[in-house]
């Protein structure tokens, strides 16, 4: 065999024994979720097509051609009983895009389709596009929205860094056929991680928005807010609120952004949201629970305090370390719940648990106490309770 057929064959066995590995529970989690063993994808679960030339005439070495550095920052949506990811595929270029990855039981087994799904651009070409979040809306259509960013206009000369990011707009009954809409247009200068309610609210398309004023900083304002549009071909918010703001030395006191669409449950709309703060290492990115009402998804009825997921382990390093972001979330009809976070910019881990496991969560969990002598007296007033049923 020569080095060709060597190298092409060892790489498909390595392959497929990686889609085929099964995952296992991590033991005695916190009660809340559980998380998993292995990364439910990876870029080594990008498939060789996608990066190695087939033909040994042009390829003789079997070389990666078009690599892939990452695969992070999925949606997610159930279809038929199955489970698919849309991830954020990051070029060794740099370049992000859409693809798709299925798997029957949500937890193992994510297999990429063959070909990277094919956005249309606007007038207006993205320069990169990332963070889709999948909504199946009431109106009958799969909607993402993602973030666009171009280089800044009004960046001096000499600053290749400056961006601006905005909200993208595609929507799709299949995942494969994509329609591009209009961007989003806010009164803010920037937007990033903007997701679309499920559901009309005073007849009007809603959105989780948040503004900031620079491509990193939020600025003064930030929070994640809320707006609604007439239409969403053409979709404008006018007005936007905020419903969850910064607070100083909290899990969010730099910025916050909701992550996927929410849930709806009995009690209210449950959302998972990012939190990020400063640290001498840089900026730390957890994921965060609340509960909002269910006739007013904008007013927040319950806050637990600190975080749901934050890095652990291996998660904790990767292209941008000290991260976990989620922007994907799958509940299934039996009330199962499956949460795709991604770890340090890199890959993509589940932690899957039930609805109620989670209302139990952001109701009975107790709200930051703001102080660390309240705190004291929060984690006192539980030691006491159970001592007394010692
Ligand atoms: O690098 C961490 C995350 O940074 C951004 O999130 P935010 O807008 O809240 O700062 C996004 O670019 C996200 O993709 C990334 O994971």
């Amino acid at each position: 065999m020569n080095l060709f057929e060597e190298r092409k064959q060892q790489l498909t066995e390595r392959y497929e024994a990686l889609i085929n590995r099964p995952n296992e529970i991590s033991p005695l989690g916190n009660g809340v979720y559980n998380r998993y063993k292995y990364p439910v994808l990876t870029a080594e679960h990008a498939p060789l097509v996608w990066k190695y030339d087939f033909n040994p005439d042009t390829n003789p070495y079997f070389m990666e051609r078009l690599g892939v550095n990452g695969v992070f920052n999925p949606g997610a949506i159930e279809l038929n009983g199955k489970f698919y990811l849309v991830a954020r595929v990051e070029g060794v270029d740099r370049k992000s895009f859409f693809a798709v990855a299925e798997s029957d039981n949500g937890v193992d087994g994510f297999r990429f389709w063959d070909r990277p799904v094919v956005l249309p651009e606007t007038d207006e070409p993205d320069t990169n596009v990332y963070d889709m979040r999948l909504v199946k809306h009431e109106d009958g259509w799969i909607y993402g929205l993602f973030c666009t960013e171009r280089k800044d206009p009004d960046a001096p000369r000499g600053d290749l860094s400056s961006a601006v990011a905005q909200c993208g707009i595609a929507r799709t009954k299949d995942l494969v056929t994509w329609e591009r809409l209009a961007d989003l247009k806010t009164a803010s200068p920037q937007q990033r991680n903007v997701v679309l309610h499920p559901e009309f609210v005073d007849g009007k398309y809603a959105f989780y928005t948040r503004p900031q004023d620079g491509f990193i900083d939020t600025g003064s304002g930030g929070g994640i807010g809320w707006g609604l549009s007439e239409t969403i071909e053409n979709a404008v918010i006018k007005k936007e609120i905020i419903i969850d703001e910064r607070y100083y030395h909290t899990i969010k006191e730099v910025k916050n952004g909701q992550g996927p669409a929410p849930i709806k449950t009995e009690r209210g709309w449950l959302h998972i949201a990012h939190g990020v703060r400063n640290t001498a290492a840089g900026l730390r990115y957890v994921l965060y629970a609340f509960l909002s009402d269910l006739e007013k998804p904008y007013e927040v009825t319950h806050r637990p305090g600190g975080h749901l997921i934050a890095p652990e382990g291996e998660e904790r390093v990767g292209d941008v370390s000290n991260v976990v972001f989620c922007n994907g979330v799958i509940a299934t009809d039996n009330g199962d719940v499956y949460i795709y976070y991604a770890s340090s910019d890199t890959r993509v881990h589940v932690a899957t648990t039930t609805v109620d496991q989670l209302l139990d969560y952001v109701v009975n969990t107790p709200e930051d106490a703001m102080r660390s002598f309240a705190c004291v007296e929060q984690r006192i007033d539980l030691i006491n309770r159970n001592l007394s049923l010692k």
